[in-house]
């Protein structure tokens, strides 16, 4: 008998979190459709959503463990695989092994994971990508206002009066994100965007701001000088709901428009503008990603962005705030359930003493007590020999971790690495061990989409071959290895154990969610969740102020590296490509690396469009296609990393923030070099 069914999922890709409908014919995936009463959604999908269901089916999906002998991998039983990692991984002491967990993966996994690492291998050096992504936002959004989300919700975004973008391209990046950014935009808000690229939103855009990379501390402290120098702050919440006032003034004091200009390179008088047209605004909401997070100062720019929303009152109300978006599937929720070296599941710090006896108590066990290593620190840590086993669930750091040359000779050294993925991925081929987890499609679980909407996934299909959901995986390998607590008969039992030990999570239960998601906080079964963060009070009392000097980043241009190398992504790719490079229709559009290169620069060094040249950086050397365009400025190209075959992280420096440890991939210096030709 034909059996045809549809069955509502989260889509993989990113934090938007689109529900479609995974289309079942007779126990096989046919297809998508998108789903009309998704509140964000609302029956639309980008791209990417649409064609989510190639990589599943696709004929490279891992369906067996596998070792290595001899260099090579050999399949072997799931059994032996077990064996093998329960009996390396016992050998270690806690200081020489790590874990990297992953944000496409479930909650109830990712939580599965930082237990694993802390009850069972007694380390907190748990990571996953948000290291490479929103910790700045972690950081700073923790130090001023308690809490390191979104504050507001996707939907709210329609109403507001200005929205002011920074550092994200919303439109590739956040699809469904950006249709309400141009909702508002038809309902008559103002659009502000501050990007160094020319970027599909900066065409809708009422002032495009156009700062050299890597000088956002400037121009937000530029406009700030300008809203109290015409006196539009808003006294009354800075005096009720805000502390650290005069700090911020006195900083902001020697950031005139003049002086912004000569940093940024942005013309005063545009300052001067959009500093009003934010400040005027009824509400005003600030959004911004990568372009803020992902540098050396990563934390000082998250800073610098909320001080500006407490100076004019638009933080605690709808439509306002400030909104980090992002970007894996589930990230948000990663963070949420404590994949992090510092904190477990809502974000409460391990080194809190009354927090360490509530886990130790709940989980029956002895818990470490010193924060563990974020991912680049792992990384050194392994190159040094220090750390000697590496455990790496949904994560490719061999493509998207920053200098890659050094990722490998770190990877390389360590002793034992088991990688447990969906597919074969450049950092599965330096693994010992290789396990095959299912895919979204072939499990049940929970994501959390960027504002912080907690979400079902629903298993549709069977997993291929012998590919097991994560969730089991780590449960039987902690079984192994003779721990207790990791007995579940399903993902809901996993999420009902976290709601007990995570105030924020308190209230969230499958029973609840069965249509359309909960935002925390949902501290009690009666709660109906919080679409915005603060209204009255922040999560920490009072919103802080911080004065933040302006710092350039670490590697900048010289006669040797002329040009800024900035780094990030396309509509149609996904970071490392696992999957959107096994979809056909992605493929398509963008078949292979590229580097972005502006005309004026290219007639410079004579070089053309489709030319292939090579671009050096001091860690490394890659030979990517050109495109000639005005969408960079002039002395600043831009790659994507989504490609092998030309990887932008050869070039990449991974010196990091000081305090979020996030690498700089927004900034470093290179050479562009036309190839000889032939004679
Ligand atoms: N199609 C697709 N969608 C994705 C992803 C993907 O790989 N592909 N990844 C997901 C993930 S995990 C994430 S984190 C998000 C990322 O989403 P975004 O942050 O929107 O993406 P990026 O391309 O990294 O960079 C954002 C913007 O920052 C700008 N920028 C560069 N340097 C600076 C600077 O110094 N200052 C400012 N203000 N801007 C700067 C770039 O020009 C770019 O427009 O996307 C998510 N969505
Ligand atoms: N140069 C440069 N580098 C960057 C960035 C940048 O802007 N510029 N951005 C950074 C950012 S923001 C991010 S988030 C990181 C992302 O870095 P990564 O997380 O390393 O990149 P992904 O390709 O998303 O890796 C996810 C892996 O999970 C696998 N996978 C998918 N589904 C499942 C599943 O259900 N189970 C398991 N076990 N595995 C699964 C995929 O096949 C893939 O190998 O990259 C960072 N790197
Ligand atoms: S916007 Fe994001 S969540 Fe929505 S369909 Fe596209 S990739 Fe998926
Ligand atoms: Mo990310």
């Amino acid at each position: 008998m034909i059996e045809y069914k549809n069955v509502l999922t989260v889509c993989p890709y990113c934090g938007c979190g689109c529900n479609f409908y995974l289309q079942v014919l007779d126990g096989e995936l046919v297809g998508i459709l998108p789903c009309k009463s998704h509140l964000v959604s609302q029956g639309k999908l980008c791209i990417k959503g649409w064609n989510a269901a190639d990589f599943v089916i696709s004929k490279d999906r891992l369906t067996k463990p596998l070792m290595k002998k001899n260099g090579k991998f050999v399949e072997i039983s799931w059994d032996e695989a077990l064996k093998v990692v329960t009996e390396k991984l016992k050998q270690y002491s806690p200081d020489a092994v790590a874990v990297l967990s992953s944000a496409k993966c479930t909650n109830e996994e990712n939580y599965l994971m930082m237990k694993f690492a802390r009850a069972v291998l007694k380390t907190n050096s748990v990571d996953h990508c948000a290291r490479l992504c929103h910790a700045s936002t972690v950081v700073g959004l923790g130090k001023t206002f308690g809490s390191g989300a979104m504050t507001n919700s996707i939907g709210e975004l329609e109403d507001a009066d200005c929205i002011f973008v920074i550092g994200s391209n919303t439109t590739e990046q956040h699809p469904l994100i950006a249709r309400y950014i141009m909702r508002a935009r038809a309902k008559g808000a103002k659009l502000i965007v501050a990007d160094p690229r020319l970027i599909p939103l900066t065409q809708f855009a009422d002032y495009h701001l156009r700062q050299r990379p890597g000088t956002d501390v400037a121009l937000l402290n530029g406009f700030m000088n300008v809203i109290l120098k015409e006196g539009w702050e808003d006294k009354k919440f800075i005096n009720e709901r805000t502390e650290g006032f005069a700090e911020l003034k006195e900083v902001v004091k020697k950031y005139t428009p003049e002086y912004v200009e000569k940093i940024t390179g942005i013309p005063k008088e545009l300052i001067m503008e959009a500093a009003r047209i934010y400040a005027q605004a009824k509400s005003a909401s600030l959004v911004y990603s990568m372009g803020i997070t992902q540098h050396t100062t990563g934390v000082d720019n998250v800073v610098s962005c909320s001080n500006l929303a407490l100076l004019t009152g638009n933080v605690g109300r709808p439509s306002t705030g400030v909104n980090p978006l992002r970007g894996q599937s589930n990230v948000q929720g990663a963070c949420d359930v404590g994949a992090l070296p510092n904190v477990y599941s809502g974000y409460q710090s391990v080194a809190d003493e009354n927090t360490h006896a509530k886990f130790e108590k709940a989980w029956d066990t002895e818990l470490p007590s010193q924060p563990g290593l974020t991912v680049v620190e792992m990384m050194n840590e392994a190159a040094k020999g220090n750390l000697k086993a590496i455990y790496i669930m949904g994560e490719n750091p061999m493509l998207s971790d920053p200098d890659i040359h050094q990722v490998k000779k770190a990877l390389e050294n360590l002793e034992f690495l088991v990688v447990q993925d969906i597919f074969l991925t450049e950092t599965a081929q330096l693994a010992d061990l290789v396990l095959p987890g299912t895919s979204y499609a072939e499990r049940d679980g929970t994501f959390t989409a960027t504002d912080r909407r907690v979400q079902r996934i629903r298993k549709a299909i069977e997993p291929r071959g012998e590919s097991k959901p994560d969730w089991q995986i780590i449960c039987a390998l902690a079984r192994k290895m003779g721990s207790k607590g990791f007995e579940y008969s399903s993902p809901a039992e996993i999420m009902d154990e976290i709601a007990s030990v995570t105030p924020i999570d308190g209230g969230i239960g499958y029973e609840r969610i069965e249509d359309i998601g909960l935002q925390w906080p949902c501290p009690s079964k009666e709660h109906p969740g919080t679409p915005y963060l603060h209204q009255g009070k922040f999560s920490r009392g009072k919103g802080k102020f911080f004065g933040i000097e302006f710092k350039e980043a670490a590697e900048l241009p010289d006669a040797d590296y002329p040009f800024i190398l900035t780094t990030g992504r396309t509509i149609f790719h996904y970071h490392t490509g696992t999957m959107t490079r096994r979809t056909e229709a992605l493929n398509r559009e963008v078949p292979t690396g590229y580097v972005e290169i502006n005309f004026k620069d290219a007639e410079k060094l004579n070089i053309f469009e489709g030319e292939i040249v090579s671009v050096k950086s001091r860690r490394g050397k890659i030979e990517v296609k050109v495109q000639v365009t005005r969408k960079v400025p002039e002395g600043v190209i831009f790659i994507p990393f989504h490609f092998a075959e030309s990887p932008a992280n050869a070039l990449t420096n991974s010196a990091f923030d000081p305090v979020a440890k996030i690498p700089e991939y927004k900034v470093c210096a290179v050479q562009v070099e036309k190839k000889p030709s032939l004679p």
